[in-house]
């Protein structure tokens, strides 16, 4: 699943605000011309496909966010089936790829300069703990609008650089609090919390939100290995 890389700086800008307009999301860039986006969008909009659009303009019910001072910044355990890998943030890139008319890749300033969110919501592991947590990153929805997924792809995989792998239903993924977050109470996102980007979510138990993520398939059949946990017995959809 190989997809271009975007080597340039300031090429990616530009690639960025083509892949915004196509996306018909309206994304606007943190610090980019404004005259340049408004050439792009009017050049080069296409419509998306009917389900991921119904899916952006009928947005899924919003789980109320806790109020800051909730936050329990020693109750979320760390969890890993083996180990922190190591990941230089410097040469880090995001691919995504899979059922898209456009596949690409972003590095962390890209990821970084794309509009962000920040919820506080409460992570569940089914180990038996618990922890609110403040979490800020990009909606997922947002990068797989860019990715403009073909008819008929329904499930997106993750791939983690420690070797986990999960996958998601369409619908969980376009949910406006799935994020994919470089940002844990109020911090930079540590390596054992899964940085440079991890998923996190208020919709899916704790085994669902992936950390050290590398690469998001869009996919149009649920294959046989869904995740890592899934694979040894435990529930796929696993919502909340
Ligand atoms: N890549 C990867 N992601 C992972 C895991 C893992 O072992 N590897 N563990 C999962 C589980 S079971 C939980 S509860 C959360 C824990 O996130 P935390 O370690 O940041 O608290 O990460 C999830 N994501
Ligand atoms: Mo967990």
């Amino acid at each position: 699943m190989e997809s271009p890389s975007i080597s340039d700086r300031l090429l990616s800008r530009r690639r960025l605000l083509q892949l915004s307009g196509l996306s018909g999301l309206g994304l606007v860039l943190g610090g980019c011309g404004t005259s340049l986006y408004s050439d792009q969008v009017n050049s080069v909009f296409e419509p998306l496909n009917q389900s991921v659009e119904e899916l952006l303009l009928n947005p899924q019910k919003l789980i109320p966010n806790l109020p800051l001072s909730a936050i329990e910044p020693e109750a979320l355990l760390i969890n890993s089936f083996q180990g922190t890998p190591k990941i230089d943030p410097q040469s880090y890139l995001l691919s995504v790829n899979g059922d898209v008319e456009r596949s690409f890749t972003l590095n962390l300033a890209e990821l970084q300069s794309m509009p962000s969110t920040s919820m506080v919501i409460r992570h569940v592991c089914v180990e038996g703990w618990a922890a609110v947590v403040q979490w800020g990153g990009v909606p997922l929805r947002d990068l797989i609008a860019l990715a403009k997924p073909k008819p008929g792809a329904k499930y997106v995989y993750f791939k983690s650089a420690d070797g986990y792998y999960e996958s998601w239903d369409l619908v969980s993924s376009m949910h406006p609090q799935t994020l994919m977050v470089y940002q844990k109470n109020g911090q930079p996102l540590s390596p054992e919390n899964g940085a440079p980007l991890r998923l996190a979510s208020p919709i899916k138990l704790g085994y669902k939100q992936s950390k050290w993520v590398t690469e998001i398939t869009l996919t149009k059949q649920l294959y046989p290995m869904t995740g890592y946990w899934e694979d040894k017995g435990y529930e796929w959809f696993a919502g909340l």
